[in-house]
């Protein structure tokens, strides 16, 4: 189920500032000034990646704690598109893990989570026969990484006291140009490994 509600509509406003020259004012016929300042924009860091919409590869599910069942998984191609490809290695994302940013994406993500009610943990992993990573936006904006944190080559990502809200997920492939089949699950048990 592909997720068409998103919690936060970013807002741009336009203020029409009227202004009128204090020597006319009072005169029939006054000329009136218009000055239209300039759209607040968005503070997010700039990346071609695609955060907060409603549109992903794979499509997405809404999540409560106690899901069933856990771990939640869907297939997934790695990688990126001829015509839509993402170095992620040179996005500098910064990520709260600490986690490798590594491997090409498509700017849209591969699946969403909305999470509703999180329970203590939220982890993501790929299993794939060959080497992917894993690059996810949460729900409180913040980016984690991973490469090989799963073993086998598969990423692996942990998140304590995931906060409610949008997760923008991609699965990349660690090197240009492959696409790889692979599983990708969520889980809240970190006894569900790759
Ligand atoms: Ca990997």
């Amino acid at each position: 189920m592909t997720i068409s509600i998103r919690d936060s509509v970013p807002t741009l406003f336009v203020s029409l500032a009227l202004t009128v020259p204090a020597a006319l004012a009072g005169c029939g016929g006054a000329t009136t000034a218009v000055e239209e300042t300039t759209p607040v924009q968005e503070t997010q860091a700039a990346t071609p990646l695609i955060i907060g919409g409603a549109q992903s590869n794979f499509g997405g599910a809404e999540l409560a704690t106690g899901f069933l069942p856990d771990p939640h998984q869907v297939q997934v191609v790695s990688g990126a598109t001829p015509t839509d490809a993402v170095d992620i290695n040179s996005l500098s994302l910064s990520p709260v893990n600490s986690g490798a940013c590594r491997g090409y994406s498509t700017r849209e993500p591969d699946y969403i989570v909305r999470v509703t009610q999180p329970g203590q943990l939220l982890r993501f992993f790929v299993n794939a026969p060959g080497d992917t990573t894993l690059v996810i936006n949460d729900g409180a904006g913040r980016w984690w990484c991973s490469d090989d944190d799963g073993g086998n080559l598969n990423p692996l990502i942990d998140i304590a006291s995931p906060p409610p809200g949008q997760y923008d997920i991609w699965v990349g492939s660690y090197q240009a140009g492959a696409n790889i089949q692979g599983v990708l699950s969520v889980s809240e048990l970190t006894t569900s490994t790759p």
